[in-house]
């Protein structure tokens, strides 16, 4: 189908519910009920809209729109969109998913639910209203204000190595003590939360879910739970407190998908002070309307957050100091900016630019792009690995989504021994292999001699349920495979439980894996032995369902990975 010069300059404004824009679209889509229609609606936006965005304009996933044209680099045009494609082919790519990192949702959705989305996604997006000051202020709740809170540590837990832990589909996060793997307070949270970050004091978790909510969590309660939330938008990724000298966890500051947009709170109560939008002009010059956010992380070196906003692939400097007269700087790098960590000296912010299949190294000191890196295909690093190279020095790892390797990056240092490495600085030094594509996390310690990589993306079982440690002091060896399912001495389930995200406890002498198993199969952490490999414990619990991302508090709040 062709788009009228009206129709595209009305995608391209965010106006997709221009009435004739609808009714052409609509013309040509598959009939759906009204509740048929709600309810893929509904999916889209807890299952889809993460990757391929609350437009279908694409980022992590393809394009999605009914019909859209691209002008390629020879000057040609290229038309595609989900009717050219029609139901039946959607209805299989949905169900089985796609060798370019697509999981299956045949385990997840009833076939009818698979049919209904193959249809719904052939018409024009629906586009959720905007989030302002007014509705994030009413949606603001202090539970226990700051004086009421204790004044001191009220229970007896090891803080420094208590665990918060991702139940991914019941929206709650369960606080599981590292040193007993008991679970100490599981706690009522936003939909599906996606990470947790410390406070610079440690005292207080940070958990934002997908669907915009942010909770604050005291960690000195007797029993630890929310102290303040506020809804920061309708779907949202990151978090982080201000960490600069001075400013001290002073100001929170969280990124939406949707709205495009970042808020900063006051650090203790959330309540929201100021508002930004994202949306703008990309590196290719183009306007978008869903340019998203991204990962965010706190400089230590100057009262700045690094904002990385996804379709634009603009990472934002935004200084903290005045936030009245807010001063950003704008840093061009590549699409579309996802993940990342800092580098071993915490003066570099390495992000994963994944459909450009890049790594952009910022330099906080200077305030600009240190370097662009050409990797394999679709970098994700989580937040990356840092260690020392026994032959090319200072290194910070990715695995990634869409190739069978971990990519090694040479990382400037300052020690004296490590001059002879600066030659290597930003080069790719090594891809290690990996038995397949579909990594997302790979994490180390500086206390351990492994680098675990996981794969849960991958379509065959036994990888997505295995992890992969290698050796750091030979790395020409290949990785031992652990099986985490297995291990696990779980049952067997139909749908594949994913072993995913590799934590370290405080002392860096453990690694807890989560075994992520549909919504009704048991669920599990298997923690292992990091020099043995041998299975310590197993943490499960009826309560603990779908857990996901684990967020060592003391390791989280230094930022060693
Ligand atoms: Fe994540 C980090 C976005 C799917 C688990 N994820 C991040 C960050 C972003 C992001 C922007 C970085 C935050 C930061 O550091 O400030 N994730 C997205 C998506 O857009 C995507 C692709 C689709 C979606 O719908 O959300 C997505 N992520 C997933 C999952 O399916 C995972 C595996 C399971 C889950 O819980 O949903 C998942 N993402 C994680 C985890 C981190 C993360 C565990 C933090 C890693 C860390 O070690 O810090």
């Amino acid at each position: 189908m062709k788009r009228s010069t009206a129709q595209m300059a009305a995608t391209a404004l965010g106006l997709a519910a221009l009435p004739f824009a609808v009714a052409t679209a609509f013309a040509q889509a598959p009939a759906m009920t009204k509740e048929e229609r709600e309810s893929a609606k509904k999916i889209y936006f807890e299952r889809c809209a993460g990757c391929h965005g609350v437009l279908r304009k694409g980022a992590t996933g393809k394009n999605l729109e009914p019909s859209w044209s691209r002008k390629l680099p020879d000057g040609s045009m290229q038309e595609g969109g989900t009717l050219k494609l029609g139901t039946n082919r959607l209805e299989k790519i949905i169900a089985n998913g796609t060798e370019g990192g697509m999981v299956n949702f045949d385990d997840i959705l009833s076939k009818e639910e698979v049919n209904a989305m193959a249809r719904y996604i052939q018409h024009t997006p629906d586009v959720p209203p905007e989030f302002g000051m007014k509705e994030m202020t009413e949606s603001w709740k202090v539970v226990v204000p700051v004086e009421q809170r204790p004044k001191k540590q009220m229970n007896a837990f090891n803080l420094k190595n208590m665990f918060s832990v991702t139940l991914r589909d019941t929206g709650e996060v369960a606080l599981i003590d590292g040193d007993t793997k008991e679970i100490r307070s599981i706690v009522k949270t936003g939909y599906a939360v996606h990470i947790s970050r410390l406070s610079k004091s440690g005292r207080y978790v940070y958990v934002i879910g997908r669907d915009g909510r942010l909770s604050l969590i005291d960690l000195w309660m007797e029993k630890p739970s929310v102290v303040a939330e506020i809804k920061v938008g309708s779907d949202a990724r990151s978090v982080d407190t201000s960490q600069f000298k001075g400013y001290e966890d002073k100001y929170a500051i969280a990124g939406s998908y949707w709205p495009p947009q970042y808020v900063i709170m006051e650090g203790a109560t959330l309540k929201p002070l100021k508002l930004v939008s994202t949306r703008g002009i990309t590196v290719d010059g183009d306007y978008h309307p869903e340019p998203r956010v991204a990962s965010i992380v706190s400089s230590e070196i100057k009262p700045e957050w690094v904002v990385n906003i996804k379709e634009t692939g603009q990472i934002r400097l935004v200084d903290y100091s005045d936030i009245k007269n807010l001063k950003e700087t704008t840093i061009e790098s590549a699409k579309f900016l996802h993940d990342g960590g800092w580098d071993a000296s915490k003066r570099y912010f390495l992000v994963a630019a994944n459909a450009s299949h890049k790594i952009a190294a910022v330099d906080t000191k200077t305030g600009k792009l240190a370097a662009l890196i050409d990797t394999k295909k679709i970098p994700h690093p989580g937040r990356g690995a840092n260690f020392v190279h026994p032959q090319f020095g200072p290194v910070w790892a990715t695995g990634h989504l869409g190739d069978a390797v971990v990519t090694l990056i040479s990382t400037p240092s300052d020690k004296k021994d490590h001059a002879k490495f600066k030659g290597n600085n930003w080069k790719v030094v090594q891809e290690l292999k990996m038995p397949g594509a579909g990594n997302l996390f790979v994490k180390t310690h500086p206390k351990s001699a492994n680098l675990w990589a996981d794969v849960p993306q991958n379509p065959e079982r036994e990888l997505a349920e295995s992890v992969y440690v290698y050796d750091m002091k030979n790395l020409s060896k290949a990785p031992r495979q652990v099986n985490v399912a297995k291990d696990s001495g779980l049952p067997a389930s139909k749908a594949i439980r994913r072993a995913v995200h590799p934590e370290y406890d405080q002392t860096g002498s453990e690694v807890w894996i989560s075994l992520w198993g549909g919504k009704t199969d048991q669920s599990a952490i298997v923690v292992y032995d990091d020099k043995t490999l041998k299975v310590k414990k197993v943490i499960t619990d009826p309560k603990m369902i779908t857990p996901t991302g684990k967020f060592n508090v003391y390791n989280t709040q230094h930022d060693i990975y």
